[in-house]
């Protein structure tokens, strides 16, 4: 169970709420994990859907890609990889790390041990990270190449919703990347 493994992250020492890689789990998300992506604007938290799991891909992704050929490749996210969605002024469609601070989590929360990488160096681009605490969704960060977020996100309460958007910047060409981060409670 989470919340009993006391860690230290360089500076930061606290109780281990959650691991995007160690919580991954096929079909179904661990307890208090959603995968998701935005329908409409990122900002707009109340669409924020739930991608749907597809075996053969080992993937979760929109209702449009597994809808098979010719079906707009939305965002998806695997374990190992993922790709956000389409390009747009409104933020684009991102792929949505999304946790929900389970009984007994709430507390002084921390992003920690983030690390993204944009795979397709090789090729011009960026990939945008975003982090949302309930209904507000904070600014863009650029990465083009690597990057991390480690963040304080302060003090929270049980069933507060925190969730790590990676959206296509201005481009969703060579967009696929890797990304890892735990929350923790100080
Ligand atoms: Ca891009």
């Amino acid at each position: 169970m989470a919340g009993v493994l006391l860690i230290v992250t360089g500076a930061q020492a606290g109780e281990l709420v959650a691991s995007f890689k160690e919580d991954f789990q096929d079909e179904t998300p661990k307890k208090g994990w959603q995968y998701q992506w935005n329908a409409d604007t990122v900002d707009d938290t109340a669409t924020y859907a739930n991608l749907s799991y597809q075996s053969e891909k080992h993937a979760y992704v929109t209702d449009p890609y597994a809808g098979g050929e010719g079906a707009p490749a939305g965002p998806y996210i695997k374990r190992d990889f993922a790709h956000p969605g389409a390009e747009s002024s409104s933020g684009g469609k991102n792929c949505i790390y999304t946790y929900t601070l389970q009984a007994g989590q709430g507390g002084k929360i921390s992003i920690t041990d983030s690390t993204i990488i944009r795979v397709d160096q090789a090729n011009p681009g960026d990939i945008e990270v975003r982090i949302r605490v309930n209904d507000t969704v904070g600014d863009p960060v650029s990465i083009e190449t690597k990057g991390s977020f480690d963040r304080e996100l302060g003090t929270l309460k049980d069933g507060d919703v925190i969730s790590v958007l990676v959206g296509p910047g201005a481009s969703a060409n060579f967009d696929m990347y890797r990304v890892d981060f735990s929350l923790i409670k100080e």
